[in-house]
């Protein structure tokens, strides 16, 4: 039995989705640790397309209990719009679903600032989901957060709600010149969602703690991905919380002593979503032609994804922040019939060269991106199950990133369904 974290290992959208629903047969619990309804997790399996904002990826292979853990931030009217969906399609929640009491809320004026707020950046915005994340982390961080746990007892909600809306309406009225917002209504607003989601509400940081005693195995969720991380990302065109392996620590109550594996998911080639730096995009037909074969639009917002090559200056960064001890490399197939595939070796800044990923924006900027070509593959791996059936170049492609991380790869993914999967 063992615990293991998988981490977005780029920008997001790595896959992450695909390769927890694989390996969750396998899990007791299944945990999503930070980040909210901007994720869009997308899960592909008899012939169903399935995406998730919330819900952990766990929730359709296998029986795992599945747990919305403390570091998440949660829009109930979001999630129970995702519950139905999950149960219209035939999937139980009942007694396997766990949110916990500590969870922040995303109210309706967290979606709200977010949104005013980008307008008001302008130039500047950082291309945020819309979805409130940035204000609820504030309120959470501010320490005037609403918190599962207080959606279930009216009165401490409405005097809570009461004492955000002061501040809240000052701001709306004064610096956005917008109308303010009444207590009674975002009640009444919550009320059906709150009323679905309290038998899911309880003490999940103990649940997981007698899973750890019991030796059960534990699979934790990230969302988002690390260049992304408020932190280490690539600030402030960064999410508001730590999709790091040390985040998942945080958000769910796992001591850093029980995590076992960190398995770092990455594609082939490499995207972005939202504003700020990406040393390795390509503005060319390139780049389109890798949004285009790869489907690469945002899973929540729609938006056409930022896409360039494979960058392993920064996943080398991230392999090290987060001790990444396994690899999963995703959309191999998308790099079908490509002559040749530039990988992203080191960087040139100030006239010299270096491989360690620069920590400020304007270095970040700055870089010009060195780069190594490799022969690509002419027939195509879409589906492959077996590691021998891959051409030799895809093989080498795969050797080369390994070497220079460091870290073996030990599932390759060759199509977005479960079972287009090689498990090495
Ligand atoms: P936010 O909304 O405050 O978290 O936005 C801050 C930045 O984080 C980026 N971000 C994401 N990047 C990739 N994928 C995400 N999930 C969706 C998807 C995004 C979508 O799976 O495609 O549909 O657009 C995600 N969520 C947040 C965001 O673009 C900002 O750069
Ligand atoms: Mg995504």
């Amino acid at each position: 039995m063992s615990t293991r974290v998988v981490i977005g290992a780029q920008w997001g959208d790595e896959g992450k989705g695909k390769i927890v629903d694989l390996l969750s047969d396998k899990a007791d619990y299944v945990v999503r640790f930070q980040g909210g309804a901007n994720a869009g997790h997308t899960l592909k399996f008899d012939d169903k397309k399935v995406v998730l904002h919330l819900i952990p990826s766990g929730i359709f292979n296998g029986d795992a209990d599945c747990v919305i853990g403390n570091g998440v931030v949660i829009d109930p009217i979001a999630l129970v719009e995702e519950i139905k969906g999950v149960q219209d399609l035939g999937f139980s929640l009942e007694g396997r679903f766990h949110i916990s009491q500590t969870a922040h809320v995303i109210l309706p004026y967290h979606k709200l600032l977010d949104q005013l707020k980008e307008k008001r950046r302008g130039g500047d915005a950082i291309g945020t989901t819309g979805r409130g994340i940035g204000p609820a982390y504030v309120s959470k961080v501010s320490r005037v957060g609403i918190r599962m746990v207080d959606l279930l007892d009216r009165e401490i909600l409405k005097e809570k709600i009461d004492q955000n809306l002061k501040d809240i309406n000052f701001a709306l009225e004064n610096l956005y010149k917008e109308p303010t917002l009444k207590t009674e209504e975002l009640m009444a607003e919550l009320e059906d969602a709150i009323q679905t989601l309290e038998p899911f509400i309880c003490n999940t940081t103990n649940m997981l703690h007698e899973g750890i005693k019991n030796d059960k195995s534990i699979l934790l969720e990230g969302a988002q991905g690390t260049m992304l991380d408020v932190d280490h990302g690539t600030y402030p065109f960064v999410t508001s919380s730590s999709p790091t392996s040390g985040g998942a620590c945080t958000g769910s109550g796992i001591p850093p002593t029980a995590l076992d594996k960190v398995m770092g998911i990455t594609k082939a080639y490499c995207t972005r979503v939202g504003n700020g730096p990406f040393p390795t995009e390509l503005l060319d037909e390139t780049g389109e032609e890798l949004r285009k074969k790869g489907a690469e639009f945002g899973a929540t917002t729609g938006r056409p994804r930022r896409c360039g090559w494979l960058d392993l200056v920064a996943l080398k960064y991230v392999v090290q922040l987060n001790g990444i001890n396994e690899l999963t490399l995703t959309k191999m197939d998308v790099m079908d019939g490509f002559e040749e595939i530039k990988v992203c070796t080191g960087y040139k800044l100030n006239g010299e060269e270096t491989d360690v990923f620069p920590l400020c924006l304007d270095e970040i900027r700055d870089v010009e991106p060195v780069y190594t070509a490799l022969p690509g593959w002419k027939n195509s791996i879409e589906g492959m199950t077996n590691w021998d059936d891959l051409p030799a170049t895809a093989q080498s492609y795969i050797h080369f990133i390994e070497e220079y991380l460091g870290v073996k790869f030990t599932i390759i993914s060759t199509g977005p369904k479960r079972t287009e999967t090689i498990v090495l």
